[in-house]
């Protein structure tokens, strides 16, 4: 096979010049990795790649340092009397039948949950077998960092447009005016916005606008900066709503006859003037109706909120009013505006939800046990975990399985639940290291290393501003080539939880099931389907995916469609383009109308006029990325660890001043979840009563095995963050905006 530039490249395991997507963001960078002897010599943007076009940042280049990780587990390990013995993965299913199987016999299967992680979205093998243990082991109640990142969002689309993945993402490509609210994608290289080199295109825009309480590397290169409090952007974008209909700005373009709750909308807004939301935003009512005003009057212009607007307390409202300004101002559905993408690949995440199809508002259709927390979307606060492993009763948890997650370290409250994982009857973990949360677990069942993978991304490709099709062979042969991939792991236990012992489970009869379920969903016969292949796995599924998918053959009907073996022909990715108007077809409201003002978002105002009306805290914690992490497990990789100490409390001047705190200095960060201690930078990129502190440290804990990680521990933030302290309608995490106090650690 050759690539454009008519260079060969090598076969899996061969030494020579191999094509890769990097799995570790939303970027989703073509690599080019070099391969000598057998190691990673190298590893450099792919130029010809169809959509980054050589972008890479420093992680990417890391793939070959993780993949060599001494510290990876590359066998499964079982704990006996305290310590790890590696065993056969034949004793290792067998230690998770004797695991499992009595708790399940004993207290049912609703004792038993699962928490599955963020690498899970980028995966088309983990993401859609994670669906498996999900969808068919019968457990009641799963847990998820969804519930502590895009909960808000997920529940404003399935209200707003009957699609609880139906996210729009703003078209930087093609805009002129580009409002960034809580993202610093100078850090995060874009989140729920998939974009190649998403800095360089920005870059580009003639106007851009920052409204976030930290100064970061995004605002930096932006035209101005809007300081905002924390946890007031939904009051900020009500009064821009306000001004929109007050000056008679609001066009609706495109949208025009496909709304529904304009007249509704107004007359909420009426309640919301610039003036009364200056003072707990921050930024002047006169700042506020330009704003309204530049945004109503320039063509190509959008409005683009992300964790920051989520992970707060009105994460909801936020979420819901960057639409409804990018609806009313004729930004929504049109080039420069907020589109909805096309996805080359089909995920199962986003399939409606049994249920809750047609955007039915019907939330808590059951509570959890403890605090009674209502299910919204499927899902309750990740932060009830620790409470339900801990109180005795009907329906405690009593096992346990993590896929790819690391909930102590990166859910409020985490040092809670490290301190109840020990008191499990079981728990199983499918991940590579043994960190801060699997070292609780009985069972590790390591998959194998990224560049050992085929790789197709999964959820992501729903957020790109092109639709994008790349598979990328893996780099790798596994070491031992009989070993059970990670999919192969997930149907076991699978299989476990409705009562097969795990090593006696049929693997390939669950694989062919699943299949023919999904395309039973495509209108489709799946065991005639089946035919066409001679081997099962993710690989038959993303096949299936591609080709039903919008650019798919559809099995033949269309000669020249996508299929996963044309794609395998073209390493450098297929690009079909940027993002077209879908609206009213994507709309699964049962009126095929896009909802602006939905009664359950607007029972949530009188909180946020509480919240206005409350006097200011005197201090609030916020939380921001780095380059050079991701979340919690990219710093067991030494040229990531290089340089100052990343986690740091970052404090304005003055606040530091009246405390009489200088750059280094240790202090005791307090908050009605806990405390810390870390060492403070004083800096003038923060608005002064906001600090801010990185997550996914914290490591260093006894049992783990992340030399390197270990040796620069930092502390866990989450310790500070309240498990009660929520978005109410959406039920995720408050972590921003914490109200905290700082004093001198000896003091
Ligand atoms: N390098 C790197 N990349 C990553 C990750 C990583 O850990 N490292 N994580 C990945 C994941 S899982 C995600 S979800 C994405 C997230 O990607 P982004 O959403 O871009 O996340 P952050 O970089 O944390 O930026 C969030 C910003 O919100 C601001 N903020 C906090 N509270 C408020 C508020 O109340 N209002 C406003 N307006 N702003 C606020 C913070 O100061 C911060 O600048 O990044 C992904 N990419
Ligand atoms: N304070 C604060 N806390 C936050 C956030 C914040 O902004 N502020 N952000 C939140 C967000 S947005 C998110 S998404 C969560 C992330 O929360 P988690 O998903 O729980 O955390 P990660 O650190 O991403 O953990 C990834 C885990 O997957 C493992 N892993 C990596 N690759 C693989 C693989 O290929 N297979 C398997 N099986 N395992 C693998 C790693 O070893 C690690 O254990 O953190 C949340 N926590
Ligand atoms: S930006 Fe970095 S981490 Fe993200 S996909 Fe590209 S190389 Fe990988
Ligand atoms: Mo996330």
């Amino acid at each position: 096979m050759t690539t454009d530039l008519g260079t060969p490249l090598a076969g899996i395991g061969q030494d020579g010049r191999h094509l890769y997507t990097c799995p570790l963001c939303e970027a989703m960078c073509g690599l080019e990795i070099q391969v000598t002897d057998g190691r990673v010599a190298g590893i450099r943007g792919n130029r010809d790649d169809t959509w980054s076009h050589g972008h890479l940042c420093p992680k990417g280049a890391t793939l070959g340092a993780v993949h060599d990780d001494p510290d990876r587990i590359r066998a499964p390990m079982i704990k006996v009397d305290g310590q790890w013995r590696e065993v056969s993965w034949d004793a290792a299913f067998r230690r998770c039948t004797e695991l499992l199987a009595p708790v399940i016999e004993k207290c049912g299967i609703g004792a038993v949950t699962a928490y599955t992680g963020n690498p899970l979205a980028h995966s088309f093998s983990l993401a859609r077998y994670t669906g498996v243990l999900l969808g068919m082991s019968g457990m009641p109640v799963t847990y998820s960092p969804g519930t502590v990142d895009q909960w808000p969002k997920n529940l404003s689309s399935h209200l707003m447009y009957g699609g609880w993945w139906s996210f729009p993402v703003p078209d930087i490509e093609r805009t002129e005016l580009l409002v960034v609210m809580g993202a610093n994608p100078a850090a995060s290289q874009g989140s729920l916005l998939a974009a190649p080199d998403v800095m360089g295109i920005i870059g580009e825009i003639g106007r851009v606008l920052v409204i976030d309480p930290v100064r970061t590397a995004t605002a930096d290169r932006a035209d101005e900066w809007l300081p905002i409090t924390p946890g007031t952007d939904a009051a900020l974008l009500l009064a821009v709503v306000h001004t929109l209909f007050a000056e008679d700005l609001v066009s609706l373009g495109a949208m025009q006859g496909h709304v529904d709750g304009v007249d509704r909308l107004r007359d909420v807004a009426a309640d919301w003037s610039p003036e009364r939301v200056a003072g707990p935003t921050g930024i002047d009512a006169a700042r506020i109706r330009a704003l309204a005003r530049e945004l109503a009057g320039t063509e190509r212009a959008v409005v683009y909120g992300r964790i920051g607007l989520c992970n707060q307390e009105f994460g909801s409202l936020a979420s819901w009013l960057v639409d409804v300004v990018n609806i009313l101002t004729g930004h929504f559905d049109v080039p420069g505006g907020a589109m909805f993408p096309r996805a080359a690949a089909w995920s199962l995440t986003v399939q409606p939800q049994p249920g809750l199809e047609g955007g039915l508002p019907e939330f808590g259709r059951y509570r959890t046990r403890v605090r009674g927390a209502k299910e919204v979307l499927g899902q309750v606060p990740v932060s009830c975990m620790a409470e339900e492993i801990a109180t005795p009763g009907d329906g405690q948890i009593k096992a346990l399985i993590t896929v790819a997650g690391n909930p102590v370290l990166s859910t409020p409250g985490g040092h809670r639940l490290d301190e109840v994982l020990p008191t499990l009857d079981a728990m199983i973990a499918v991940d590579l290291w043994i960190n801060e949360t699997t070292r609780h677990a009985d069972v590790i069942l390591p998959g194998l290393s990224p560049l050992e993978q085929p790789h197709h991304d999964d959820l992501i490709l729903n957020f790109a501003i092109n639709s994008v099709a790349n598979y990328s062979p893996p780099v790798f042969a596994p070491e031992d080539p009989d070993r059970p991939h990670e999919w192969e792991i997930l149907i076991r236990l699978t299989g476990l939880c409705t009562g097969t012992p795990a090593e006696d489970v049929d693997v390939a009869a669950i694989d062919d099931g699943f299949f023919d379920y999904l395309a039973f969903t495509q209108g489709l016969d799946g065991a005639e389907i089946r035919r066409h292949y001679d081997h099962g796995g993710p690989e038959r599924i993303l096949d299936l995916t591609l080709r039903t998918g919008p650019f798919g053959d559809r099995y033949g009907e269309d000669p020249d469609g996508l299929t996963l073996d044309r794609l395998k022909t073209t390493p450098n990715g297929v690009n079909f383009g940027p993002m077209v108007p879908q609206v009213p077809a994507i709309l699964g409201t049962p009126d095929s109308k896009i909802r602006l003002a939905p009664q359950y978002l607007l029972d949530d105002l009188p909180r946020l006029a509480g919240r206005i009306e409350r006097a200011p805290d005197d201090l609030v914690l916020v939380s921001r990325r780095h380059l050079r992490s991701n979340n919690s497990w990219l710093h067991n990789v030494p040229s990531l660890m290089k340089g100052r100490d990343r986690c740091t409390l970052l404090m304005h001047v003055d606040d530091a001043a009246r405390r009489g705190l200088s750059t280094g200095d240790r202090v005791a960060v307090t908050s009605s979840g806990g405390s810390i201690e870390v060492p403070v930078e004083v800096t003038d990129a923060i608005k002064p009563g906001v600090v801010s502190m990185p997550h996914g440290w914290g490591h260093g804990r006894p049992g783990t095995r992340m030399s390197v990680a270990n040796g620069s521990p930092g502390v866990n933030t989450n310790v500070l963050s309240p498990p009660t302290f929520l978005d109410e309608p959406s039920g995720n995490g408050a972590l921003n905006g914490i109200p905290v106090t700082v004093a001198r650690a000896d003091a």
